[in-house]
């Protein structure tokens, strides 16, 4: 039993290295040698190895990783990570602070700013102090548990400076370049495969199941904001919530300031493009949040991105290369692709050797042929793309003559010789094959099985080309009738491949109504969508048989999705498909997520929350709407249910009366959610 003189000590040494820590890899301000670093260090573990009681999980020893994890599980996160608009225009910019500013009935807007990393957005749980939880952003609604991994990241403090309740931190991992030129040193010296550019390098890290791996690997962290909290007090402005979590611990960049007005914007963006290139760390560009708290809520939200801040990127990279062929791939939804095969190039930070084209149309604009010499464009992870093409490098046959005649994209599908059609008002082409063609039947597939769909691991493309070609899979339903004889006669496919898949298999038929919506694949209906439509229907065959009229009445359902959605449904082979899968054990809770149609008091309804209301703060009144099965949007429409109006409401109010819309108070509010 350690003395208390010896548990004031572990408790000293605890809080010693988790401050030399933050000196070293937070502030870069060593104040010790790695040597009486290390010192301190191994009289802490040889204390705890004595005194096993003296350890605990926020101990500096715990960074070391620990036993390998089967997967990652979900986590819910209690306030969704939002993602940003991008502005990547002068004009756009100064169009994003014109809105704040008639949105906030204002001359002139604060903006606290930053540089975006080019990282991996996480949030960190802190309860009572002590860091609990850490998952990815995933869907911005649900990520994976990455706590293991995260507790490896010297920058992130186990414990913070303070112990409020509750205080969940958002920000970024990545890691630094120096870090990374000597990851790749070592790789090449291991004769490992190098990584392509640091964000990869920390994804890579980040997702490793063993997480002795993750701690080999430097990454550190920058917080960029909070989620929910309980016990701290907020400050007015985001710039004071930075202060406040640099006073925690927490790793800020040194680069944020406060700027005013679209010039400020400007200036700031110029200035932080001219320290690009020495800074430590990749960024894509910057990133411009309303200071002003108060002001953030009172903008709100448009869909999945906040009205109170924009990401104004960087130009795309560009390299030149030649064209080697234009394929055309088919999609999932028969979608004839033109892609352009390349002699390989470096471009931003990853060598390219396919790039899309887009459509026929665009082929046709930009006249690309095979043998030109194109200009490649790739910004951050979005697809590359064959900007322009070199004409005066163009082959010839002779002086008028080019070598290769223009593009045409083929009149009978590539894969299964259907025909191709092309709607009136469509800018793709597709393969009228349907199911029927291989390429849709693949792409459904593993859209099906995909990660934020039924989730099964192990089945991937090698996987679900061999299904398909050999004939063993024709519809998702097919999946769940494989078994042990089939899989383990294809090939690649050991015992023990063929067992982890079969039980990915029989894990992923316990899923939730939304995921299951979107794993059906229905066009135009994505992850977002699908979860409206299971909290709006709560029941599959609620949808299923749900008209025009019913779909128009779920929130963000246009006249395009609702028609989608009906002439999926109407396909009697997808309703034998949904049977076949039901019949096969797959299963969800019926209302899940969410209250199921018409159960709750607000089941259903979009809220609009405009001023301050006398007793509940706007996060809480969104919880309690919620809760109640409702929806809270940032701005009023046609479709908004009600309007609740507290003191000094904004514009919102104006145009809700305009509209002749329900208005309630708090207590309304409150009556309506009791009743
Ligand atoms: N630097 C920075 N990156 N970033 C990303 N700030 C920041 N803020 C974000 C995101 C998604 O979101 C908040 C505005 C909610």
């Amino acid at each position: 039993m350690a003395s208390p003189a010896l548990v004031e000590r572990a408790a000293w040494l605890r809080a010693e290295i988790e401050r030399h820590n933050h000196l070293y890899y937070g502030l870069d301000a060593p104040e010790i040698s790695d040597a009486e670093f290390d010192h301190l260090f191994r009289e802490l573990q040889a204390l705890e190895a004595q005194y096993p009681e003296l350890s605990s999980p926020d101990s500096p020893t715990q960074r070391v990783g620990g036993a390998p994890l089967k997967n990652f599980s979900q986590i819910t996160h209690r306030v969704p990570m939002l993602s940003l608009n991008n502005a990547f225009e002068e004009g756009e910019v100064a169009a994003f602070d014109k809105r704040v500013r008639e949105g906030l009935e204002t001359e002139a807007v604060d903006y606290a700013v930053e540089p975006k990393f080019d990282g991996l957005a996480i949030t960190l749980s802190y309860e009572q102090g002590v860091l609990t939880q850490a998952a990815t952003r995933g869907d911005g609604f649900t990520g994976e548990d990455v706590t293991a991994n995260i507790r490896t990241i010297k920058a992130i403090p186990l414990r913070l400076a303070e112990a409020p309740p509750l205080l969940e931190v958002r920000g970024e991992v990545l890691m630094l370049k120096a870090d990374f030129a000597e990851l790749n040193r070592q790789q090449r010296e291991r004769g490992e495969k190098e990584f392509a550019n640091p964000r990869n390098a920390a994804a890579g890290s980040l997702r490793q199941l063993d997480s002795r791996i993750t701690a080999t690997r430097r990454l550190t962290f920058f917080a960029y904001g909070i989620g929910a909290s309980e016990g701290v007090a907020l400050p007015a402005s985001h710039a004071g919530l930075m202060d406040l979590l640099a006073a925690l611990h927490l790793p800020v960049c040194r680069e944020r300031a406060v700027v005013r007005g679209a010039e400020g914007l400007l200036d700031y963006y110029r200035r932080i493009g001219e320290q690009r290139p020495m800074l430590p760390y990749d960024i894509d560009g910057v990133v411009y949040k309303v200071n002003d708290l108060r002001a953030q809520m009172e903008l709100g939200f448009v869909s999945r991105a906040p009205r109170f801040a924009v990401a104004h990127k960087f130009p795309a990279e560009e390299a030149l290369t030649v064209v080697e062929a234009i394929d055309v791939q088919v999609g999932r939804t028969g979608a004839l692709t033109p892609v352009a095969r390349l002699q390989p190039v470096f471009v931003g930070g990853v060598t390219v050797t396919n790039a899309t084209l887009h459509n026929e149309d665009e082929v046709h604009r930009k006249d690309v042929r095979i043998g030109d010499t194109v200009v490649v464009r790739r910004a951050g992870d979005v697809i590359p793309e064959v900007a322009r093409v070199v004409a005066e490098r163009r082959p010839m046959r002779d002086l008028l003559t080019p070598l290769h005649e223009p593009f045409a994209l083929p009149t009978t599908c590539p894969v299964c010789g259907s025909h191709v059609a092309r709607g009136e008002d469509e800018a793709v082409a597709r393969c009228s094959g349907g199911l029927y063609c291989p390429a849709q039947r693949k792409q459904a597939l593993l859209h099906f099985a995909g990660r934020r769909a039924m989730d099964i691991e192990g089945l991937g493309d090698k996987l679900v080309e061999q299904l398909v070609d050999l004939g063993l899979v024709g519809n998702p339903a097919d999946l769940y009738g494989l078994g042990m004889d089939i899989l383990v006669n294809l090939e690649r496919m050991a015992e023990k491949s063929a067992i982890n898949l079969l039980e990915a298999l029989d894990k992923s038929k316990h899923t939730t109504l939304a995921r299951f919506i979107f794993a059906l694949g229905i066009r135009n209906v994505g992850e977002a969508t699908a979860k409206d439509l299971a909290r709006h229907f709560g029941a599959l065959d609620r949808l299923l048989v749900a008209d025009t009229t019913a779909l128009l009445e779920v929130p963000d359902v246009g006249p395009v999705v609702a028609q989608c959605i009906v002439e999926f449904c109407g396909e009697a082979h997808n309703r034998e498909v949904i049977q076949q899968l039901r019949e096969r054990g797959v299963n969800w809770a019926e209302g899940e997520g969410a209250a199921p149609a018409g159960s709750g008091a607000a089941s259903g309804k979009t809220f609009v929350l405009t001023g301050t209301l006398p007793t509940l703060a706007r996060e809480d009144a969104k919880a309690m709407i919620e809760a109640a099965g409702g929806k809270v949007s940032g701005s009023v429409s046609k479709k908004t249910g009600y309007v609740v109006v507290g003191a000094e409401p904004g514009s919102k109010y104006e145009k809700a009366v305009e509209l002749g819309l329900p208005i309630l108070d708090e207590a309304g509010l409150r009556e309506l959610l009791n009743s």
